[in-house]
């Protein structure tokens, strides 16, 4: 049995739902100036911004005006929590600013204290792939290591704002992006450069940044949870060959087991040495981490990899990592593969090597829905979630897992952070749009609306 106070919801990001990209004196955000590209064609960064280019989360699905429907919607669905993140350019339009800005934090005011109204619990990704241009442009991104205080203080000025409001927070959305993909950090790598050991020292400014945060936290409020969030990398041995199952193992520890090392231990693990990364690391942050260790872990659980160490075989597409394919498993429409098993697999190495708390804060199936005869009956969406909610059930009352809830990626159709398109549909709402931005922005139920409605009445006994 899930415990009755789980905490089932759906999970969104800001820049992926908001819109309203400049309004109420927002700054742009790196999101702003990313254009939008398809499963074939990669997203374009602009830098500026072009009237030739389209840029999909401008507009996203307009959250930012219509949070009163769509909450109502997901109260409806009996939504017991709802993750979102809070936009860091709409409270420090550029990021280094003494003051933040009074409107931004009044629409998470409203957000916040709506939720709670519905009976929502918020959950707060403090940063989701969504950092102020200008520290990018002026500071160089995460290398920089004054976005140490530029961060902590935008936390504190929420941590202070919205006490009482919120008790879940998480501090960096998935924050191994940072080495695989240092752009999302702000980090441009020059050429020549060593950009591994660039990546790292960003990653290294996070990981303190974050543990400042988690004190604070603890300060400000003695009921605050703070968690780490980190995208999950689960790769298979290709076949039964030694060196196959060790480069599973080190896909599995270097891409996911890593972060959480130094999110839940508060140190660097020992095998670190072995990155051969150059680190300006102080006295002074190694105290900070050990003071800063995480309360719970957040993760985001999609697909599952092969992994071969010759490299050899047919590549599989999946969150930000690749692999190879695995003839055992089918995969969405943008290739990524489908393992409910995976899942299982996961949260057992994860609690084993923790005993931390665990919470599923994204899980889903991106599928191209099609309305027939007024209707959208997203049967695979329906299966894809079964399945995982079934398997994070067995695993959880087999080993005793601490797991404290579950939330959907996406509750409503909203921007692919991936691929900017829209037809990326996650929701069990539809939304009306198209990958050129046309459409009424209408919402829609789906069948899965229905279908989430009885699971979580269900506390997840009723999954047919
Ligand atoms: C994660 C991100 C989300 C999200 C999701 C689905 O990486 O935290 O922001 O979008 O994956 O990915 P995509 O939108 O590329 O399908």
């Amino acid at each position: 049995m899930l415990r009755k106070d789980f905490l089932w919801g759906g999970a969104v990001a800001a820049n992926q739902c908001e819109g309203a990209y400049d309004e109420d004196g927002k700054g742009l955000s790196i999101m702003d100036i990313i254009t939008a590209g398809s499963k074939d064609t990669p997203r374009k960064v602009t830098l500026e911004l072009k009237k030739e280019e389209y840029y999909p989360n401008h507009e996203a699905i307009d959250f930012y005006h219509r949070y009163e429907e769509d909450t109502d919607l997901f109260q409806e669905m009996g939504f017991r929590c709802f993750r979102t993140s809070v936009a860091w350019s709409r409270i420090f339009p550029k990021g280094d600013e003494e003051e933040p800005n009074e409107e931004g934090l009044q629409f998470y005011d409203q957000l916040f204290d709506t939720l709670r109204k519905k009976g929502m619990e918020p959950v707060v990704t403090i940063s989701h792939y969504e950092m102020p241009l200008y520290l990018v442009t002026q500071y160089g991104g995460w290398r920089n290591r004054k976005l140490i205080d530029f961060y902590v203080r935008f936390a504190k000025v929420l941590f202070e704002r919205y006490k009482g409001k919120v008790h879940y927070w998480m501090t960096f959305n998935e924050i191994n992006s940072t080495v695989k993909l240092p752009m999302i950090a702000g980090v441009r790598i020059q050429p020549g450069e060593d950009a591994k050991s660039a990546a790292y020292q960003a990653l290294h400014h996070q990981f303190v940044a974050s543990a400042k945060a988690v004190q604070l936290a603890r300060q400000i409020d003695a009921e605050n949870h703070v968690g780490c969030m980190v995208m999950t990398t689960v790769g298979y041995p290709k076949t039964s060959h030694p060196l196959d199952i060790l480069a599973a193992q080190e896909y599995l520890r270097d891409g996911t087991l890593f972060f959480t090392d130094v999110h839940v231990r508060g140190e660097y693990p020992k095998y670190f040495h072995s990155y051969d990364v150059n680190l300006d690391i102080i006295e002074e942050d190694e105290k900070d981490l050990k003071q800063g260790c995480v309360d719970f872990i957040g993760f985001s659980y999609y697909s599952t990899q092969v992994v071969s160490h010759t490299n050899e075989g047919e590549e599989a597409q999946g969150n930000i990592v690749k692999g190879l394919k695995n003839p055992y498993l089918e995969a969405s429409e943008w290739g990524w593969q489908i393992d409910p098993n995976g899942l299982k697999f996961l949260m057992r190495v994860l609690y084993e090597r923790y005993e931390k708390p665990l919470f599923i804060v994204e899980n889903g199936l991106g599928y191209d829905d099609q309305i027939v005869e007024g209707k959208i009956e997203d049967d695979a969406r329906i299966d894809y979630l079964r399945q995982h909610i079934q398997a994070m059930k067995e695993i959880t009352e087999q080993e005793n897992i601490d797991l404290m809830g579950y939330t959907v990626w996406s509750p409503i159709d909203i921007v692919s952070a991936g691929t900017g398109e829209m037809k990326k549909r996650y929701g069990m709402i539809y939304v009306d749009k198209d990958n050129e931005g046309h459409g009424t922005l209408k919402r829609m139920k789906k069948k899965s609306f229905d279908w989430y409605k009885q699971v979580i009445a269900s506390n997840g006994e009723n999954l047919q």
